[in-house]
């Protein structure tokens, strides 16, 4: 699934929508008809056709994020507070409704004795119509803004994802603007990373690596956290092949080691077992007897060997691709 793919199913804002259908409704019925009863036949099929194409593409998305489940599905959920899959039945309802309504608004119009009927009987089938869109306004503003956000995503499609996650200002974006094409906003602040970015990492002969940066998670609940936060757990949960997790240990740091690696158990319980290493980054910035406590913390704690870089130097950057290029050879996707 590309993510241009969403695009043809964006709909429209719900206030540009109904300013859309005012003004087709002023000028359809007035191409040449004689009788007032087939002018109104036609603006009449002409709003119940604007509303029905939305409805329309609202229900084909939500079919696609429904069949796409996983990341997709929890996304829009995030979003729009509700399974896709129960506003896929609302969005059904709602269609067959507006048919209802056109159906027997038509046939009262069609069979109204006077021209006051008639026009009493078209703007009743109008306002119903209309109703049902206005009533349903805040879910399908939802659908556009996934739609909108799904259809922005970068593609994530290659040999091999590797997620790079860890606590805000660790330097994630850093790195991955150090290793690939993307060029994401660095900031000094938490939470400068909003959405997901992601940059290729070609190694031939062996293939493409999909790198992708991730929001900061904090050390909390995750009935806690934010929208923002979710998106990099959702990507963690549902996009990873294998993870870099940064560190920061330098005495600059926002988050205690504490907490640092409290938030790495959290994302290695989300990982299942997929290959996962730790970085301590900023190495540049370190003292060496600081950096050395911290390597032994996470010996001592996480069991494993953590690989020190500078993202900003490049320290240590080639080890870390040869530790990539290495899942990238063994066909870590499916561990
Ligand atoms: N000294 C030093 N500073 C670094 C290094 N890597 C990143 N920084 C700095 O750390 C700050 C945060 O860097 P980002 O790459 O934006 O960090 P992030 O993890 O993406 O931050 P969020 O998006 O907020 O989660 C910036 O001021 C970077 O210049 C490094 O290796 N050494
Ligand atoms: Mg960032």
């Amino acid at each position: 699934m590309k993510p241009e793919d969403f695009r043809e199913s964006i709909i429209h804002e719900p206030s540009e929508f109904l300013a859309i259908l005012e003004r087709r409704l002023k000028t359809a019925g007035s191409s040449g008809r004689v009788s007032a009863r087939a002018r109104l036949l036609e603006k009449l099929s002409t709003c119940y056709q604007l509303v029905d194409s939305e409805f329309s593409k609202a229900e084909a998305f939500l079919r696609r994020i429904v069949e796409l489940g996983g990341f997709h599905a929890e996304l829009f959920k995030l979003e729009a507070g509700v399974e896709p899959g129960e506003v896929l039945k609302r969005v059904k309802a709602l269609r067959r409704a507006a048919g209802n309504i056109y159906a027997s608004s038509r046939s009262e119009l069609k069979s109204a004795r006077g021209e006051r009927d008639a026009r009493e009987a078209f703007r009743a089938g109008v306002g119903r119509l209309v109703s049902i869109y206005k009533r349903n306004r805040k879910t399908l503003s939802a659908i556009r803004k996934t739609a909108l956000e799904f259809s922005r995503m970068p593609d994530v499609e290659g040999d091999l994802r590797v997620i790079i996650a860890g606590m805000p200002q660790a330097g994630k974006s850093t790195l991955i603007s150090r290793l690939t094409n993307a060029k994401p906003e660095i900031g000094f602040y938490p939470f400068t990373t909003k959405n997901i970015i992601a940059g290729h990492l070609d190694v031939e002969p062996y293939g493409r690596i999909v790198l992708i940066d991730t929001p900061g998670i904090l050390d909390r609940p995750m009935s806690e956290r934010n929208p923002v936060e979710h998106r990099a757990v959702l990507a963690v949960k549902h996009l990873a092949d294998a993870l870099l997790f940064l560190i920061d240990p330098s005495p600059g740091k926002y988050y205690s080691l504490d907490e640092q690696l409290n938030v790495y158990r959290t994302v290695q319980n989300m990982l299942q077992g997929k290959p996962l290493k730790i970085v301590l980054n900023k190495a540049d910035a370190t003292p060496p007897g600081e950096l050395e406590e911290a390597c032994e913390r996470v010996r001592r704690e996480a069991g494993v060997e953590p690989l020190v870089i500078s993202a900003l130097t490049g320290l240590n950057l080639d080890a870390l691709k040869n530790w990539l290029t290495g899942l990238l050879k063994t066909g870590t996707r499916g561990f």
